[in-house]
């Protein structure tokens, strides 16, 4: 099994979308668990991708195929992190803050807390104040959930979480925050609360719902 892993952590460094669901629907059909393609496959493959990046030695357009590749992996487990407990949970809306366009780790976050029972609206990529704000009188969620991955569209969060105060729904909603960039003291100073990964969001909206 483990050589399966690495295969889809290959495949999707190597941007193929194909193979990356075929070596994934295989992993799901040897009872591989969401947890173990994730983190030995699909998001080892990924943080190559990242390190490369950095490197200069992996670009822009190559960066994308991979992230194609590893959403497409996800959408294979989706169902798999789904069986878990239905009941319904609260309802969260999610977005990735103006100016950026990464999604794969609000994607995560997102599938996991559908699979711990959350009702999740998606808004989707460079998501302004303006929009987050009218989608939560609109939708009124328990939880606004927002994603920054760059340093300059982190102050996104500030800006929005202003103009929530602004229209009298800050204390309407608990606000959580993440991302590559993110760290627990910027979101206190923000007023929000923090959470580093995909498995530590599904505690801490359970926790926020309490
Ligand atoms: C994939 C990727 C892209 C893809 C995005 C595709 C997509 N659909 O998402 C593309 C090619 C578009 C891209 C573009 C750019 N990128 Co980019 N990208 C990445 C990369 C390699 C991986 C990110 C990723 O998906 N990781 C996997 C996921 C699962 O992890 P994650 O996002 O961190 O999410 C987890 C946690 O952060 C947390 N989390 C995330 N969101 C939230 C939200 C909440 C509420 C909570 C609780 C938790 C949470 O939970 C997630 C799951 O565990 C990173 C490198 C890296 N190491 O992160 C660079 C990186 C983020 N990119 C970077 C840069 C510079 C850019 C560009 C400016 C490059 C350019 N010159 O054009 C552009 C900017 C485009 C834009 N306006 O947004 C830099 C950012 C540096 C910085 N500090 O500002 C990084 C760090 C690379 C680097 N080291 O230089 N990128």
């Amino acid at each position: 099994m483990e050589n399966l892993f690495n295969n889809i952590a290959e495949a999707v460094l190597d941007g193929d979308i194909n193979e990356t669901q075929r070596l994934t629907e295989e992993a799901v059909e040897k009872d591989a668990t969401a947890k173990e393609i994730l983190n030995q496959g699909l998001l080892k493959g990924m943080n190559e991708v990242g390190v490369l990046f950095k490197q200069g030695e992996l670009f822009v357009p190559e960066v994308l195929v991979s992230a194609k590749a590893m959403d497409t992996g996800m959408q294979v487990i989706k169902p798999l992190i789904k069986e878990g407990d239905i009941k319904k949970s609260g309802k969260c809306l999610f977005a990735t803050v103006k100016g950026d366009l990464h999604d794969i780790g609000k994607k995560l976050v997102s599938m996991m807390l559908e699979g711990a029972g959350y009702e999740v609206i998606d808004l989707g990529v460079d998501t302004s104040p303006e929009k987050i704000v009218e989608a939560v009188k609109e939708h009124q969620p328990d939880i606004l959930g927002m994603s920054a991955m760059l340093t300059t569209t982190m102050a996104n969060m500030n800006d929005t979480i202003k103009a929530l105060e602004e229209n009298g729904l800050a204390d309407k909603v608990k606000i959580m925050v993440g991302g590559a960039p993110v760290s627990p003291n910027y979101a206190e100073n923000i007023g929000a609360n923090y959470s580093s990964d995909a498995h530590s969001a599904v505690e801490l909206a359970n926790k926020l719902m309490v």
